[in-house]
């Protein structure tokens, strides 16, 4: 799995009448405050999201309907991850490239990030993310 990446399991409240599942911040499973909540749906079959790396968000996305792969990107290794089950999450951390496809129908995936929503955070420019990731690692070197 690429840096700042984990697959992460949830504990299941599950009994005769079902399953429940809570996910609380700044928790094992969720490792930072939670912020903002959204989801995504309706996706039509082959569509292709994401393209983006964040400067500084934090997010767990969790398939809750169907599955979802997704590809993580650190910019030196790529891995694909097939998303599904609701006790499952994917935590992608800050300077990660994340693109999702292969939506199953009825597929919904919700996000918990750490952040209220900024377009500034994004990088959606797959070379200048690149460039970044390739500057830290000569300062850390340096270090
Ligand atoms: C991410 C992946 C997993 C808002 O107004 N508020 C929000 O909180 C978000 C997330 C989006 N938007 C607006 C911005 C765009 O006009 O909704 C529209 C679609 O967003 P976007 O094209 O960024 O959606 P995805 O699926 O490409 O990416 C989203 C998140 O933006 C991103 O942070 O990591 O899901």
């Amino acid at each position: 799995m690429p840096r700042g990446c984990e697959l992460i399991t949830f504990a299941k409240n599950q009994d005769e009448r079902g399953v429940l599942i809570a996910l609380e911040g700044e928790s094992d499973e969720v490792p930072f405050p939670i912020e903002r909540v959204y989801y995504i749906s309706s996706v039509p079959s082959g569509c292709r999201r994401g393209f983006h790396a964040h400067e500084d968000l934090e997010q767990v996305l969790i398939c809750v309907c169907g599955s979802v792969s997704i590809l993580v990107d650190d910019g030196c290794s790529q891995d694909t991850v097939v998303l599904s089950g609701c006790d499952r999450g994917l935590y992608i951390g800050p300077m990660v490239w994340r693109e999702m496809f292969s939506f199953t129908e009825g597929a919904v995936l919700v996000v918990l990030a750490s952040r209220h929503y900024d377009a500034a955070d994004y990088l959606a420019d797959y070379n200048e993310f690149k460039r970044l990731v390739a500057g830290a690692a000569a300062e850390e070197t340096e270090e």
